[in-house]
């Protein structure tokens, strides 16, 4: 795909459905007792792959476009699939679906794509296994394929070394089949989803300072689920909106859990021209109405606590700080390298490539704003968060962009080009 420089964004746009809160809709929906209902359900490439894998374990499940119905088999009553399960590139599908193979009463492979296969599993297969659990890589790399032989399991406490909402959710999955209580401690907290939904579902789960804890579970029950928009998806128009000139965008019904909004902090710590505007919400889900207009930015410090709540909107963040005043570090965000792609190397040999200062860090990047970006052939490496961000920057930019693999924002938001295009001036 080819972009250029346009002249201004304005106008509304209502992002797809939050993709970590679609996954666990199908999970949950799944093991209930009863019919979910789930509207606003994300129609990209990898909900899609977890609504392939419950149905290949038995679940019917009604594909209705922007609703899908869940007909649940109760906690116990999935049943062994036939076929390989096909995560395709979906990291939350393969890492919390694991969590439940963990604990049926059969044998299950689970394999993905390319990147998939290069994805650590060892994260999640030593909790397991300390659960229990016997979870095997089948080329001893710990990565997919997996082969996960159903097990009685028995509760643990975990510290875990990072802070992943997959690692957590895959352990607290495990933990509703276990003997006794199961608990995860984080360094720091990541996306709560999981936790909020157990909730709404019937589970008993208790969440203190960095600590879930959950009890076995006797029955999940259906629940009628409205999905907010993605916050990772309103990233690249709030982007879009603060570094275009003659630029206003209004973000409809974003999803501003505090454990997903360290963007808008981001925003609000460069200076940018920024409203948040709270809706009503949903399932425990705080939601708003997000407008951003061209700003004047200034470089900062992005590191610690905060990295979980931005961590997949990193990539946006770096054209943010292209855009900005001085200089913007981001640290302690070392999980980049384990995404789709490494994007600390794929984000930093990019932007140099449409001449940005930057450079690469063991667990960052450093960026000094202020340089004009040309335009460049850029690899997304396939993966949907990169071809985003550049698409945004590409817009921004002297000259012609060629993005790579544009296609690949499928997994996430099929319709990004279309909308972005709707806005332009
Ligand atoms: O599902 P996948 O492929 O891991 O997707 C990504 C993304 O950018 O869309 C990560 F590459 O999102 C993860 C996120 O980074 C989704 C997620 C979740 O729904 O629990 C949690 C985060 O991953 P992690 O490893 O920090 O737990």
């Amino acid at each position: 795909m080819k972009l250029t420089r346009v002249k201004g964004f304005k106008g509304e746009v209502t992002v797809p459905g939050d993709k970590s809160i679609s996954h666990r809709s199908i999970m949950l929906g799944s093991l209930a007792k009863g019919d979910t209902e789930v509207y606003g359900f994300l129609q990209g490439a990898d909900c899609l792959s977890s609504i392939d894998c419950f149905s290949k374990m038995g679940v019917e499940i009604e594909n209705k476009g922007d609703m899908v119905i869940i007909h649940g088999r109760g906690l116990h009553g999935l049943k062994a699939s036939s076929d390989t399960l096909d995560v395709g590139n979906s990291g939350t599908t393969t890492r919390l679906m694991s969590g439940i193979l963990a604990a049926q009463q059969f044998t299950s492979r689970v394999n993905g794509d390319a990147s998939i296969q290069k994805r650590p599993m060892k994260r999640i297969m030593t909790p397991l296994s300390m659960m229990g659990a016997d979870i095997t890589s089948e080329l001893s790399n710990d990565c997919a394929p997996l082969i996960i032989n159903g097990k009685q399991l028995k509760g643990i406490h975990y510290d875990s070394p990072v802070a992943s909402a997959q690692v957590k959710s895959a352990v607290l999955f495990a933990g509703l089949y276990a003997e006794g209580e199961t608990s995860v401690t984080e360094p720091a907290v990541s996306r709560n989803h999981t936790e909020l939904m157990f909730e709404e579902f019937g589970v008993d789960i208790k969440c203190q300072g960095k600590t879930a804890t959950v009890k076995p579970a006797k029955e999940l029950y259906a629940k009628k689920v409205v999905v907010p928009g993605d916050i990772s998806s309103a990233a690249y128009f709030m982007v879009a909106g603060a570094i275009t000139p003659n630029s206003q965008i209004t973000i409809k019904n974003v999803g501003i859990n505090p454990t997903r909004d360290g963007i808008v902090r981001v925003f609000e710590m460069m200076g940018a021209d920024i409203q948040v505007e709270k809706t009503s919400g949903d399932i425990g889900e705080p939601t708003a109405d997000i407008t951003v207009s061209t700003s004047n930015l200034k470089g900062c410090v992005i590191g610690g606590d905060i990295i979980p709540t931005l961590i997949d909107e990193i990539p946006a963040i770096a054209i943010l700080a292209c855009f900005a005043e001085g200089e913007t570090v981001i640290k302690d965000a070392q999980e980049l390298k384990v995404k789709e792609s490494n994007r600390i190397d794929v984000m930093v040999n990019n932007l140099k490539a449409m001449g940005a200062d930057i450079e690469a860090t063991d667990d960052g990047m450093i960026i000094r704003g202020g340089k004009q970006l040309h335009g460049a052939v850029i690899d997304s490496k396939l993966d949907h968060r990169i071809a985003m961000s550049f698409a945004v920057a590409a817009m921004n930019a002297d000259g012609d962009t060629e993005i790579i693999g544009s296609e690949c924002v499928d997994i996430s938001y099929p319709k990004f080009y279309d909308d972005i295009n709707k806005l332009k001036m």
